[in-house]
């Protein structure tokens, strides 16, 4: 885990009457971040091309992979693409929500918390 010492100037303590002074050291622990996962959600009408070609161009899945991704998604109702900070999902959710309406397909994303 990253740690950060206090007093990050590294200005040393200097009293008016010369004496020496000792800090403490304390030390900041830093939590991860939550991660979010991207899920695809099925439906009757989105081309399993279109949902391949997403799986490529947004999560960089290679042709097998998305496939592969894309019919778990087909047969079990939804699939996990990716998982990323809470800022990366959520603009990984708009980009293929933006891209489906564009070519005029229902296909649904979201993003849900891991854990
Ligand atoms: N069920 C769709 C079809 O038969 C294919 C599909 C797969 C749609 C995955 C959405 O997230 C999806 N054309």
């Amino acid at each position: 885990m990253a740690t950060t010492p206090q007093n990050p100037d590294h200005k040393p303590p200097v009293p008016s009457d010369g004496a020496a002074v000792v800090l403490e050291r304390k030390t900041q622990r830093v939590e991860p971040p939550k991660m979010y996962q991207v899920v695809l959600l099925n439906d009757d009408f989105t081309p399993m091309e279109f949902v391949v070609l997403v799986l490529q161009e947004y999560f960089n899945k290679d042709r097998e992979t998305a496939t592969q991704i894309m019919l778990k998604i087909h047969l079990e109702g939804r699939g996990v693409c990716g998982v990323f900070t809470h800022d990366l999902a959520t603009t990984k959710v708009e980009q293929v929500l933006q891209a489906a309406r564009h070519h005029g397909h229902p296909l649904q994303c979201l993003a849900e918390p891991v854990e």
